[in-house]
């Protein structure tokens, strides 16, 4: 994509690009350059030019596009082995699902479905995800692995380690926790949500989709979730564009993801991940479908159970999936 690659050149050169330079290198005409310029500056980019020097980008927009994307992950491809992007979808764990069908070479292992607003963002078991454009990051990847079905909710948690340091890496905050097992949390308000969904065989994965969300820059949201969710902008302060944590995203999968596909199993994320843990050593209420108890959660095993001590003493291993964690005074 040609928008992409002289993106991208802009962006990594201090100085002045020259439009004869850029024709050269991808081999193309002027006027493809030219109208190249134009989009960007459609897009939002202010681009100086002048004459007998070139172009160079004086400010960037917080845009989910997928030149955008694309030019940042030129340099750094990270998990992602191709991006399917749309302006708008109701889903993209739902457009995720719909690609995987059609077959791996269509939807490799690592395609990563991203869109600037989702008019059907979905929660776990039936629950909404709000998903307003401009402010928030909602993406899904699309992985292929060959691990047993059982151990597939594990990767909700190396998704929800691989968010928790991205967010470090690009606000500073040492504050972003990881709620078992699919939400993060900043100063104990939700900022980022995981839905990971698969399709298999009861001994071979066919696909697994880990759609996330992920509140950036929102400045406020609705009445009945505002006391809990949050964004990192509401947080820290810091303004960080989207794409930048996309792209830093993808990096920081791919190494815990590989950590993971050793093993296949938490063994060796379970420090990286309990030392991120909200809920370890706080009290919990666990609440499944035929019974609510207390206890004081210690942290995950290597198969990413968490590990509950229960008021009467007792211990138990809590598979994700089966139950609800809350704090005992509120949402962590
Ligand atoms: C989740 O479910 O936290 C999983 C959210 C996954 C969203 C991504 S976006 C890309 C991909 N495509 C999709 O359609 N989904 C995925 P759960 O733990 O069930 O939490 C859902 C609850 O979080 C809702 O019932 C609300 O209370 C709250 N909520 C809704 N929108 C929120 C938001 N933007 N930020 C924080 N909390 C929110």
């Amino acid at each position: 994509m040609l928008k992409a690659k002289v993106l991208h050149e802009l962006r990594n050169s201090s100085d002045y690009v020259s439009g004869q330079w850029l024709c050269h290198r991808f081999n193309v005409s002027r006027t493809a350059i030219w109208k190249c310029i134009n989009q960007l500056k459609e897009d939002g980019y202010a681009i100086e030019a002048v004459n007998n020097k070139g172009y160079r980008i004086t400010a960037y927009p917080d845009v989910i596009t997928e030149s955008e994307i694309e030019s940042l992950l030129i340099d750094r491809r990270g998990i992602v082995s191709k991006l399917v992007y749309f302006e708008e979808t109701d889903s993209t764990n739902n457009e995720a699902k719909k690609h995987a069908e059609t077959g791996v070479k269509n939807a490799p292992d690592g395609t990563l479905f991203i869109t600037e607003c989702q008019t059907g963002g979905r929660g776990r078991r039936g629950r909404g995800w709000e998903s307003p454009a401009g402010s928030g990051i909602w993406m899904s990847l699309l992985l292929r692995p060959s691990i047993n079905p059982n151990n597939a909710s594990m990767l909700t948690l190396v998704t929800a380690l691989a968010v928790a340091r991205t967010v470090f890496l690009v606000t500073g905050s040492r504050g972003c926790k990881i709620k078992w097992p699919n939400d993060i949390v900043l100063n104990k308000k939700k900022i980022c949500g995981i839905l990971t969904e698969m399709s298999a065989e009861t001994d071979f994965i066919h696909y697994v989709v880990i759609g996330i969300g992920i509140n950036v820059n929102t400045a406020e949201f609705d009445d009945d979730i505002k006391d809990k969710a949050s964004s990192l902008y509401m947080e820290t302060k810091v303004h960080v564009k989207r794409s930048e944590i996309v792209a830093v995203f993808s990096s920081e999968f791919k190494k815990y993801y590989e950590i993971f596909l050793e093993t296949k199993d938490m063994s060796g994320l379970i420090d990286d991940y309990n030392s991120m843990l909200i809920n370890a050593g706080r009290e919990v209420s666990i609440i499944s479908a035929d019974e609510e108890y207390t206890g004081t959660a210690s942290g995950i095993n290597q198969k990413g159970e968490l590990l509950v001590t229960r008021d009467d003493g007792s211990r138990v291993e809590i598979c994700a999936g089966e139950v609800s964690v809350r704090g005992l005074y509120g949402y962590v």
